[in-house]
């Protein structure tokens, strides 16, 4: 076993009797109602589902293991000559709560590389779907495909214990996070790049092997360490989080429980809203013929799409009520790497425009920029202008803690979910019963 999988254990060990306590002493205290609105309006802000990877607080935005983005990246042990940490310390931190050395994290790149081996009939799978299918639907494909390599199937089929569940959990989790970049790569080279592979760099960690196999030069490894990071969890409300939990809560594996998560994660609400995101802005740059909007222009086209019932991609959140943080670090990236790019201050144009024009059009309850507002332009900058793949990227951030989650499930023996529904009649009896 790895000093991370033996952590785990001992951690796992020490939390389950919190939970039997909390089920058995006090499973009768009430922590929160639901009203007709939450449950018409899709169970926004209703307290049901716990989660120590991350958590979300409206004002403040996301904590990992209790530690803001930059007290994150700050704590990390980081990549030789690179300004942001290893993504496989920032495993070692979602699953254990604890900041690994850099031994400790050393070894987790050397078990990421000896679990990285894709089968070879996934990409036989990929290459068989039309070049055209939505990069999403290949990366969800894939994972599924490779359903057949669960530990965690394998195991329960001979009969495992319920005490050792995290384990295989564990294991097919590591698989996957070790084996996602290399598919990612691979769906992005074939569908855009006339299908040229670049063969992994064994020498390399996580953020700097996936840039190399994207071919891609510096400084995108830290791009990519950054944006995994960053979009690697949103405490456990989220489609992509949720679905992935809500699956795993059946005991399915980590393979059918995540290629549902990603199905959710590419609807335009959710994931894909960074695609959308990088298409307004091409759009309004395409009507400009190039050069920047005046505010005032930038006011109108900004109308021009919530008149036409759109909403604006990258804006609202349904927890937060600020200013996104991940939008913030990824802005201050730009302003140190890329200040004059154009499109990067149309983004910010956007930012001093669009809270205003959304408070004005009065239905969003957070007029505030979102993780997506400010991620395609990076990807853009560094070459990577076929957005449609951007939730790829996305995906391979949000299996770090979906994944880390549904170990953290299966250790600590989550009930299958399963709330109860009411019909609306008995809604409208309930109304008018006050
Ligand atoms: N543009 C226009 N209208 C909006 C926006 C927006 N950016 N955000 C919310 N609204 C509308 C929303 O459609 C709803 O309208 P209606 O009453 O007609 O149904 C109303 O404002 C109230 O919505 P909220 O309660 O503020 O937001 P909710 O929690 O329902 O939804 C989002 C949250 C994120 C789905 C929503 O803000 C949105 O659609 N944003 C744009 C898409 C986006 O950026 N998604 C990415 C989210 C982050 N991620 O990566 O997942
Ligand atoms: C996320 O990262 O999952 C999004 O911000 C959506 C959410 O938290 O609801």
């Amino acid at each position: 076993k790895t000093s991370l999988k033996l952590k785990l254990q001992e951690k796992i060990e020490a939390f389950r009797p919190r939970i039997t306590k909390l089920n058995k002493e006090f499973g009768n205290v009430q922590i929160d109602t639901v009203n007709i609105g939450q449950a018409i309006g899709g169970a926004r802000d209703v307290r049901c589902l716990v989660t120590d990877i991350s958590y979300l607080d409206p004002q403040e935005g996301i904590r990992f293991r209790g530690k803001t983005i930059p007290e994150t990246f700050a704590a990390l042990p980081k990549v030789p000559g690179s300004d942001y940490p290893f993504v496989e310390g920032f495993w070692y931190f979602l699953l254990t709560g604890e900041v690994p050395t850099l031994a400790q994290t050393l070894e987790v790149v050397q078990d990421f590389r000896a679990r990285s081996q894709v089968p070879q009939y996934v990409f036989d799978v990929l290459r068989a779907m039309p070049r055209d299918t939505h990069p999403m639907t290949m990366l969800s494909t894939a994972v599924l495909a490779m359903q057949r390599e669960s530990k965690f199937a394998h195991r329960y089929a001979e009969g495992m214990k319920k005490n050792d569940y995290w384990d295989p959990m564990y294991e097919d989790s590591t698989d996957l996070v070790a084996r996602l970049p290399v598919i990612a790569a691979y769906i992005y080279r074939m569908k855009y790049k006339g299908d040229i592979q670049i063969a992994p760099n064994p020498e390399l960690d996580m953020g700097g092997n996936f840039a190399h196999m994207m071919g891609i030069a510096r400084p995108y490894d830290d791009v990519a360490r950054m944006y995994f990071i960053l979009h690697s969890d949103h405490e456990s409300g989220n489609v992509s989080a949720h679905t992935t939990h809500l699956v795993a809560s059946a005991l399915s594996d980590a393979y059918y429980s995540f290629s549902a998560g990603l199905n959710g994660l590419a609807g335009p609400l959710h994931g894909l809203a960074n695609q959308e995101v990088l298409s307004w802005v091409q759009g309004v740059m395409k009507k400009m013929g190039g050069k920047l909007p005046s505010d005032e222009e930038l006011e109108k086209f900004l109308w021009d799409t919530l008149n036409s019932g759109q909403v604006v991609p990258g804006y609202g959140h349904a927890v937060l009520r600020k200013t996104d943080p991940r939008y913030t670090s990824q802005m201050e990236f730009c302003q140190k790497y890329l200040p004059d790019y154009p499109m990067f201050k149309l983004v910010n144009a956007i930012y001093r425009v669009a809270p205003k024009v959304l408070t004005a059009h009065g239905k969003t309850k957070n007029p505030w920029p979102n993780v997506d507002a400010q991620s395609g332009v990076i990807q853009y900058y560094y070459g990577l202008t076929e957005y449609d793949f951007y939730t790829v990227l996305f995906g391979v951030g949000r299996a770090l803690g979906v994944l880390a989650n549904i170990t953290w499930d299966r250790g600590l023996g989550y009930a299958i979910e399963r709330p109860k529904s009411v019909t609306t009649e008995m809604l409208e009896k309930w109304a008018l019963e006050g």
